[in-house]
This record gives structure tokens, C-alpha cells and sequence, in this order.
């Protein structure tokens, strides 16, 4: 990748008022047309008739990119979605959020946390302590934007992941997302499934934690889905925040450690012995 050529991509298809999908790259000048291409067939794909479909290209100055190795991953084999999401809120627990806030944060999620009770398009930006909900936009939420994997690292990923049974896009993409979202200035973790009713798994991510997968986060067939962006609040500007989240470019650049499925007894015994060390 000539990293001195970067353009930022973004695409959005929408029906009305209703989100399809959405996508981000980075990519170098000579991939700008087939990734537009790409994007626009993802919009277009899977039975798909969006009313509009929006796709910005910006150069990026070589300087204003932040350059990030992705998250370690592991899965705890959780049987279902209420066991998931108490494993989640304990890992929450872990990475510095209350009880009370990831219990706030699973029932919006889990009920639609737009102020007109369905799903955002962006997410909630949560008081790690209270709970308390603090994104401008009750009803669109804060999207994360400007992020992707070096080419390099695409593939390295792939492989990692592959080895490990995950083979979804959406799991690749999900990582990016959660690498650039831990490094925001304040933020203490984040909590994520799916709106797709098929694809039932999710994550808890922070920099404490690494990125902690769950196949079942909700039933299969469930339309509700969302993220929460948890914050320390103290000393945290939220308008810096959301400026990070939003425009600074973010290229992963190296991969993390990738881990396969384990029990999450084991996992949370792990974590005490490895404070206690
Ligand atoms: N920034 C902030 N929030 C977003 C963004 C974004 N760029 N994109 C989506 N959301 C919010 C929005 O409320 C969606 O409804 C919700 O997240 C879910 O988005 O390791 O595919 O794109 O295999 O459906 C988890 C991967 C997949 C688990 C998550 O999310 C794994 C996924 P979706
Ligand atoms: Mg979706």
C-alpha cells in the first residue's frame, strides 16, 4: 500500500428512513475505483433496493493517520443469549463498567435504544458509572467512522481468523471497528451485536480486555441490535470524543493474538490469576 496515497471510503444505503447497510476503507489512490465498485455491490447485493446510496472519498494526509495493531480476540462458548449476556456484563465489570450501566446498555440494546424505541444507526454513548446516556443524537447515535485494515494486515487477519473457523466479514470488520473505537481518548469499553435477526453473536471490546466474542448475544430471529460506547467521564471533552470517533483516519497496521472458543469459566479464572500475579 503506497501510504503516502490514502482515500478514505464511505458508503451508506438507505431505504427511506431505514439504514441497509454501511462500510468503511482505506485504501491507496489505484484502488479507489474497485473498492467504489465493491461498496456499491455490497449496497446492491443480497436482494437489496436501496432509495439512495452514498458513497464520500476523501484524501487522507499521511500525517493525520493513526497507525493501530487490532485487538486480541478469543470466543467464550456461551449456549445462549442469556448466558452470554451475563457473561458480557461480567467482562464489562472487567474492563471498568458498573453493573448498573452494562445493565442499562443491554436493555436499550435489546429493546432499541433509539429515542423512537427502534435501532440506531450509530451508538449510545454511555457513563461507564451511571449509565447515564450522553450522545447528542438520542435517535441517530455517534457512528465510528474512518477506519480499516492495511492490505497487509487484511490478509494476516484472514488467516488468523480462518484458522481459528471464523470466516464472516462481518467478525473482520467488527475488529477494525473495535480497535479504533478502544483507543478514543476516555473510553473505558464497548458492547456490540448485530441488527441482522441471523447473526446472533457479539462482542465486548476495551484495550483492559481485547476483543471478547460471544456466538450468542440474542436469539436467532431477533431484528434488535445496537452498540454502546462506555466512557470515563471524569476529564473526558465529549465533543473530543466524538471528533476522534468520526474523522481521525485509522489504519491497522498489525494483527493481534487470536484465540479459539473457550469456556468462560476458565476465561474469568485466568483474569483473577492474572491480577493477582
Ligand atoms: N459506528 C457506531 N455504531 C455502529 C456503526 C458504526 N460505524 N455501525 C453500526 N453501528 C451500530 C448500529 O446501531 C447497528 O444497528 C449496530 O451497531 C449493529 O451493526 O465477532 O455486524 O453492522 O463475529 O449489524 C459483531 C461481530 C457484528 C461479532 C456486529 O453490527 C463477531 C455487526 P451491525
Ligand atoms: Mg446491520
Amino acid at each position: 500500500m503506497q501510504e503516502k496515497n490514502l482515500y478514505s471510503i464511505r458508503m451508506r444505503a438507505s431505504s427511506g428512513d431505514r439504514h441497509i447497510s454501511g462500510a468503511e476503507r482505506i485504501v491507496a489512490f489505484g484502488n479507489v475505483d474497485t473498492t467504489v465498485r465493491d461498496l456499491i455491490a455490497r449496497a446492491t447485493g443480497k436482494g437489496c433496493r436501496p432509495d439512495r446510496i452514498m458513497v464520500t472519498v476523501d484524501h487522507l494526509m499521511d500525517t493525520a493517520i493513526q497507525r493501530l495493531t487490532a485487538l486480541d480476540l478469543i470466543t467464550l462458548a456461551v449456549p445462549d443469549a442469556e448466558s452470554g449476556r451475563s457473561a458480557a456484563s461480567q467482562v464489562l465489570r472487567g474492563a471498568g463498567v458498573s453493573a448498573q450501566a452494562a445493565s442499562a446498555a443491554i436493555k436499550y440494546i435489546g429493546t432499541g435504544a433509539s429515542a423512537r424505541g427502534g435501532t440506531m444507526r450509530g451508538a449510545m454513548i454511555m457513563d461507564a458509572r451511571t449509565g447515564e446516556r450522553l450522545e447528542p443524537d438520542a435517535e441517530r447515535g455517534v457512528r465510528a467512522s474512518r477506519f480499516d485494515w492495511s492490505d497487509e494486515a487484511a490478509e494476516k487477519i484472514r488467516c488468523l481468523l480462518a484458522g481459528i473457523g471464523l470466516t464472516h466479514l462481518r467478525t473482520i470488520e467488527a475488529l477494525a471497528l473495535a480497535t479504533k473505537v478502544a483507543h478514543a481518548p476516555g473510553m473505558a469499553a464497548e458492547l456490540c451485536w448485530s441488527d441482522d435477526p441471523d447473526y446472533t453473536a457479539g462482542y465486548v471490546a476495551s484495550l483492559e480486555t481485547g476483543y471478547v466474542r460471544f456466538p450468542f448475544l440474542k436469539e436467532q430471529g431477533d431484528e434488535k441490535g445496537g452498540r454502546a460506547f462506555f466512557i470515563n467521564r471524569d476529564g473526558t471533552n465529549i465533543d473530543s470524543l466524538i471528533e476522534y470517533l468520526q474523522t481521525t483516519a485509522v489504519l491497522i497496521v498489525d494483527t493481534g493474538t487470536c484465540k479459539p472458543e473457550i469456556d468462560p469459566e476458565e476465561f474469568f479464572e485466568e483474569r483473577v490469576k492474572g491480577q493477582g500475579a
